[in-house]
């Protein structure tokens, strides 16, 4: 294909008619670098947004109840190898008690995140966990994400028969060289594959990419695809943040511009799919440019006071209350964009769950 045909304005027209944009098309997109041309694409993302959603936003609740873990991955801050990073597990009351504040303050989900921590794999303590999110059911009521990373199966069957929604677990690339090199011994297929059994056990499913990792943009292109594949109902990009204590500590961020430019990409791609901003990554003054670009799911609402940590930021605007649903309502106003409400949210699900396919 010529370079004329690679024209910025017939590959948005091409996908607001949801025809299937080419790779040479996906890579010309993740390739742009004029200013005029990436805000003709944001545009259009945040037009693809408006036309599924309107103006409404769902927000995430974020428990990040173990940061104890047996794996090693390169790029984490709570790699088992870290000294310097914060341990804690948190009790069933603690949890308990978070959650209710979550739930208070107006969150619409509660993402249930650990590391694999070696106290519930190695003692099958997964009991605890199992009592722990039925009494969280008991007292909250709202859907609830598990982020546990990979689990048996049994385990992930009785996540899903107590009315857990979502499963989610990021593969980050998949260039199997490069995974190999971030999430050190872990197995890519076993990694994907208990994804393929979460979503056809009838999970809700995310998968996750980061970005500026060492990844091209043939790999992001591909790992699109696998998306696809996936029918995930949440994809999501974060940049990688280095962290203290790890191997990739003086490895610096790349420019933001590749995380927003895929947020837009996956707007075109997977028009009604659930797509984040997380405050993970640059805290409440990342939240606009990340929404500009057509996300449409505020994550990683954290309470200020409960010596809750964030996974890639793990302190940044929490005490001071920037990541919680007060702080974040200016953006929204700012944006032009509303909190949705709690059966949106669920009739969102329930509208998901009905179309989710068999993936292979
Ligand atoms: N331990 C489980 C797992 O790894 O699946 C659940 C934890 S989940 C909170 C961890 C996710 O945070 C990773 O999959 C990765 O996408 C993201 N993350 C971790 N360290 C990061 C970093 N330094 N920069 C950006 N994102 C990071
Ligand atoms: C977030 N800090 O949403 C959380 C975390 C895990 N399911 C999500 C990376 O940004
Ligand atoms: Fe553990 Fe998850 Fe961090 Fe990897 S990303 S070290 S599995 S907490």
């Amino acid at each position: 294909m010529s370079d004329e045909k690679l024209n910025i304005t017939s590959i948005i027209s091409k996908a607001v008619n949801y025809s299937r944009l080419t790779e040479e098309e996906i890579i010309y997109l993740l390739n742009l670098d004029e200013q005029n041309k990436i805000e003709e694409l944001f545009l259009a993302a945040r037009e693809i947004r408006t036309a599924n959603f309107g103006q409404l936003i769902f927000i995430y609740g974020f428990i990040y109840f173990s940061t104890y873990c047996r794996n090693n991955c390169t790029f984490c801050f709570y790699r088992s190898s870290n000294t310097v990073s914060e341990r804690y597990r948190k009790s069933n009351e603690e949890i308990l008690e978070t959650a209710e504040k979550l739930t208070k303050s107006g969150v619409h989900l509660l993402d249930l995140t650990m590391g694999e921590d070696p106290y519930y794999f190695k003692e099958d303590h997964f009991d605890d966990l199992l009592n722990t999110i039925a009494s969280i059911k008991e007292i909250s009521g709202l859907p609830m994400m598990i982020s546990p990373g990979v689990v048996p199966r049994p385990v992930l069957d009785r996540f899903y028969d107590l009315g857990v929604a979502w499963y989610a677990c990021y593969q980050e690339t998949h260039n199997k060289q490069l995974y190999s090199e971030l999430r050190l011994n872990q197995d890519y297929d076993e990694r994907l594959e208990l994804k393929k059994y979460a979503r056809n056990k009838g999970f809700l499913i995310e998968e996750g990419l980061l970005a500026g990792i060492g990844e091209t943009v043939e790999d992001i292109c591909h790992s699109f695809r696998v998306m696809e594949e996936l029918a995930a109902d949440q994809v999501r990009v974060m940049s990688f943040v280095p962290q203290k204590g790890t191997p990739l500590e003086n490895q610096p961020s790349i420019p933001r511009m590749r995380e927003l430019l895929m947020i837009a990409v996956m707007r075109l791609l997977f028009p009604d799919r659930l797509i984040p901003a997380s405050l993970d990554v640059d805290g409440l003054s990342g939240l606009k440019m990340r929404l500009d670009a057509g996300a449409n799911v505020i994550t990683s609402i954290i309470p200020p006071d409960d010596g809750l940590l964030g996974v890639s930021q793990s302190t940044l605007d929490i005490r001071e209350g920037g990541r919680s649903v007060k702080g974040i309502i200016p953006v929204l106003e700012e944006c032009g964009l509303e909190i949705a409400s709690n059966s949106d949210y669920e009739k969102w699900i329930e509208n998901r769950k009905l179309q989710a396919p068999i993936v292979k």
